[in-house]
């Protein structure tokens, strides 16, 4: 029998949580056959809601969950963990400075970088889905120095996804017709959805939309999603986020289809003029549980504009972080 994935979920009684967990118990994070053990983290006022989630995970009896824990201690949530999902962060209340938001999020995802460092299995995996994602997957990452940078990931698959079902529904094609999507930089709003290497039916999509409408509808439609789920919603996207957090693990640790690749925020390793070290979203492939970043692809100055933005943003927050000695 196949050994159990240990999977630690932050921010466990959210309402990304609660849309996350019972996927992951259901056995779609990995694959059908892996068991789970999950564990539970949550700030003291809210495990007694994690433990109603825990309960009802355990009234769904899924024949692959092996053990639910529930805690509000980090060293434990994360020991001998695989894989670590961060959906908890600190949201922006209203008049925040950005530097009081990251410093609020750097006293959650510091304590937890630590938490990684002393206890994570050798192969953990990371994905940081809490708000500023790629800077507090840069925080954390910054405090496990022993565990390899290259497995702290943010998630840009949301707006990943969204941007394949805006392209379908223009095109009137179904999501699978469309190939090579990719986000670059920021999961924000600077953030650039790019049609010049995706393609669709074989041809590249940039030459089957007007360019208006690439550049004045599809981009900020994307790039908006989130504030237009609130304002329809009254809440903010929950189960399309924990959708992408399955999407995002499920293909790190099982490939791209041949022909395809998709977007992660990972450490950039200098590629197409992103400093190294800023936890930038790419275009990447994923064979033998690793990533790696697609080369080669001509970016013309439309989209080095848009990347630069993005891109500017995120050294921003990172010289943020900095002076408050978080990274
Ligand atoms: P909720 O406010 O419903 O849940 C957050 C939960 O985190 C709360 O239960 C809170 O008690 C817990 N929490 C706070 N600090 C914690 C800590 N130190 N340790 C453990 N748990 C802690 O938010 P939800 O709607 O679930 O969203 C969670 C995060 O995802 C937010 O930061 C949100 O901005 C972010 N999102 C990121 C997306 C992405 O594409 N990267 C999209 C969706 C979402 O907006």
């Amino acid at each position: 029998t196949q050994s159990p994935v240990t999977v630690t979920v932050t921010g466990a009684a959210g309402q990304i949580g609660y849309a996350l967990l019972f996927r992951i118990a259901s056995g779609q994070l990995i694959d059908s056959r892996t068991p789970v053990k999950l564990r539970l983290l949550e700030i003291p006022q809210a495990v007694k809601a994690a433990e109603g989630t825990a309960m009802e995970l355990d009234d769904c009896a899924f024949p692959l969950l092996e053990s639910i824990e529930v805690t509000d201690d980090a060293t434990k949530a994360f020991d001998g963990t695989n894989v670590g999902l961060l959906v908890g962060a600190r949201p922006r209340a209203q008049g925040m400075e950005r530097g009081d938001l990251l410093e609020a999020n750097g006293g959650i995802f510091k304590p937890q970088g630590e938490a990684l460092n002393a206890g994570a299995a050798d192969d953990v995996r990371v994905l940081v889905v809490g708000n500023p994602a790629n800077t507090n997957a840069l925080i954390a990452q910054a405090h496990a120095p022993d565990v390899p940078a290259e497995r702290f990931t943010a998630m840009t698959r949301l707006d990943h996804n969204r941007a394949l079902s805006q392209l379908a529904h223009k095109l009137g094609v179904s999501v699978t017709d469309i190939k090579k999507m990719t986000i670059w930089g920021n999961h924000s709003a600077t953030q650039y959805p790019d049609l010049f290497h995706t393609e669709v039916g074989g041809k590249i999509a940039a030459e089957q939309v007007e360019q208006s409408w690439l550049a004045d509808e599809f981009i900020p439609t994307v790039a908006k999603r989130g504030a237009a789920i609130i304002e329809a919603r009254g809440a903010s996207s929950a189960a399309s986020a924990a959708n992408a957090a399955v999407d995002h693990v499920h293909t790190w640790v099982n490939g791209t289809a041949d022909g395809d690749w998709t977007s992660m925020g990972i450490p950039s390793d200098g590629s197409y003029g992103v400093p190294e070290g800023l936890i930038s979203s790419f275009p990447v492939t994923c064979s033998n549980g690793k990533y790696e970043i697609v080369q080669g692809l001509e970016i013309d100055e439309f989209s080095r504009q848009r990347i630069d933005a993005s891109v500017n943003e995120l050294a921003e927050e990172r010289d943020t972080v900095r002076q408050l000695g978080l990274v």
